[in-house]
């Protein structure tokens, strides 16, 4: 079968200007079974093309496939193009299968089927075992009713196959790197050319804002030698010079995380990683840190979502604020990164609760902070728990952490974003920062801080830009922020950077 995977043109301030595009892992995993089991795939990246809806139609056109399979990391806020997507393709070729597959679908299958008319079928939960099985039932003329986790329409009724076990052995999946056009395309961090890869799936805490246990179902890993393996083969053959780790929580089980650290680090190739990584465990692995740095890990996204342990508490964390600030100290210790990820709304906030934030995350000095605001996906159960709360934001195209969606008592959206933003602003403009990292020894590591503070700074003005625009419906009536048919605001957000710029020359580098 002709198969075309398409990364949907969801564009985001973190890729566009942030961290840089990076590769669709979930694609690629989808793909290189159908590879291998012999069917003509190609992957159009319309996200890293950005390519409007138009162009996206011209090469399907060329490639004339007969299944569009579309997905995106950032499921949730990338699902209204996504089906935007399909419905354009499939209002131009109605003979096409169009398969959707992800998390936000796996949970919303039923509704989707029903709204959308784009998608034919919906797969649910991890897309390697059951897209080989669906494209094999689809040629051979077998009832989708006998594959395992998916969903489709009959007769205008969404109907469900039964749930299919997660995968046990996940080797056996060859991941489809060929896939990839350009290896120039994906680049993070400043350090050329990077990959996304994945060592485990799932995580056996339960916080109740995360969805991603509900997901995966199960912790499970990869072979450490396997994966090591496959790292280095990146780098010989494509590279490959950063790879961040798709993994919820790859230090679940020590001896194994022990083992891939080792492996890493006897290969000395020198490819740095983004991992995230729970407080808890830096401090457990205190005594292994040296070789987590042996092993190029260079950032580490800490989860400490709250300052106060009554939050951390009811969200499920399982962390303590005196683990949070030592995970912080050791890092900084040994040279890694810490991004300290904060999350605004898990309680009622106050400018007292953003104050002690500011004053708590500067007391734990981690390296970054990453303010986001809480999501109630509803498959979580904060979600559950919150269901009485107003949502001030019903398009799930912002659900993006990057936006405020559920409603605060005492404060308005505006104070939710100054309150968010101040917190971002006092953490990294404190007196001695920049000083702390222009006298930063190590030439790698303040080239490093230099980059990051630079492209923080960009979004950081970019969000607010285009947050005060949004808030001018009038005079910015076009202004669609994920809306791949209208790239002005971007373009908008771009020049008033530029003009900021001319007058930073540290700006400069950016553009
Ligand atoms: C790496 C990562 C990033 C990287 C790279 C993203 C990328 N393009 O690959 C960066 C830093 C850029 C990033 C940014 C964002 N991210 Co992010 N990111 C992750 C992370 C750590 C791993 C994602 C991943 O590769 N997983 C592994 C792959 C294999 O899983 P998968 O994509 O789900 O695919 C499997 C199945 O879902 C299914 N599947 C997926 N697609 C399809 C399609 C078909 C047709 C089929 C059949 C099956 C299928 O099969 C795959 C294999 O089993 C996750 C957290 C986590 N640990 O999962 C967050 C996560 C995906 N990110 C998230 C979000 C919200 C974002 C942002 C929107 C944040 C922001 N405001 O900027 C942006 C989006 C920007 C972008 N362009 O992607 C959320 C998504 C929440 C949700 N469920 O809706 C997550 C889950 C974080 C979280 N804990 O909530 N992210």
């Amino acid at each position: 079968m002709k198969i075309l995977l398409i990364n949907p043109p969801y564009l985001t301030l973190t890729s566009r200007m942030g961290v840089g595009h990076q590769i669709p892992l979930g694609l690629l995993m989808v793909g290189g079974p159908l590879l291998d089991a012999g069917h003509e795939v190609k992957l159009l990246d319309a996200e890293r093309r950005h390519l409007p809806l138009k162009a996206i139609i011209e090469e399907v056109d060329r490639f004339s496939p007969d299944m569009v399979m579309t997905g995106h990391a950032g499921s949730t806020p990338a699902h209204p193009i996504c089906v935007r997507m399909l419905k354009a393709i499939k209002g131009a070729f109605p003979e096409v299968i169009t398969v959707y597959g992800g998390v936000y679908p796996t949970f919303h299958a039923e509704e989707i089927l029903q709204q959308e008319q784009g998608v034919d079928v919906i797969v649910r939960g991890e897309g390697e075992s059951v897209s080989l099985e669906l494209v094999k039932a689809i040629e051979s003329g077998r009832p989708l009713s006998t594959v395992k986790g998916i969903a489709y329409c009959v007769e205008g009724q969404a109907e469900l196959s039964s749930a299919r076990e997660p995968i046990q052995e996940l080797d056996a999946f060859p991941i489809g790197w060929g896939l990839i056009q350009n290896w120039d395309d994906y680049q993070c961090f400043g350090m050329g050319r990077a990959a996304v890869s994945q060592f485990s799936r799932g995580c056996p805490h339960a916080c109740t804002f995360c969805g991603q246990q509900e997901f995966w179902q199960e912790w499970r890993h990869r072979d450490p030698v396997k994966v090591a393996d496959e790292i280095e083969w990146l780098h010989r053959a494509h590279g490959v010079r950063f790879i961040s780790l798709a993994d919820e929580n790859p230090t679940t089980d020590r001896a194994v995380w022990h083992r891939f650290l080792e492996e890493l680090a006897a290969r000395d190739i020198g490819v740095h990683f983004f991992i995230s990584i729970r407080t808890p465990d830096i401090v457990r692995d205190a005594d292994i840190l040296p070789l987590y740095k042996k092993a190029g890990i260079q950032y580490i996204l800490l989860g400490i979502e709250s300052v106060d342990p009554q939050v951390l508490k009811d969200i499920k964390k399982g962390s303590t604020t005196r683990q949070d600030l030592e995970a912080c100290r050791l890092l900084k210790q040994h040279g890694i990164f810490s991004i300290v990820a904060h999350v605004v709304g898990l309680q009622e906030e106050s400018w007292k609760t953003f104050r002690t934030a500011i004053k708590q995350l500067a007391y734990y000095n981690g390296d970054f902070v990453n303010v986001t605001h809480v999501t109630p996906h509803s498959w979580t159960q904060f979600a559950e728990q919150t269901k009485a709360r107003p949502i001030i934001q019903p398009d799930v195209g912002k659900w993006d952490y990057r936006h405020q969606i559920l409603s605060q008592p005492k404060l308005s959206p505006w104070k939710v974003f100054l309150g968010a933003k101040l917190i971002e602003a006092c953490v990294h403009a404190r007196p001695g920062k920049l000083w702390s990292i222009l006298g930063t020894g190590d030439r790698f590591l303040r080239k490093q801080l230099l980059w990051c503070f630079l492209h923080t700074t960009a979004v950081y003005w970019a969000e607010i830009i285009l947050w005060k625009a949004t808030r001018s419906p009038k005079k910015h009536s076009t202004l669609r922020l994920h809306d791949p048919l209208d790239r002005r605001p971007y373009r908008g957000v771009g020049s008033r950077l530029k003009r900021l710029a001319s007058n930073a020359p540290m700006l400069k580098s950016l553009f």
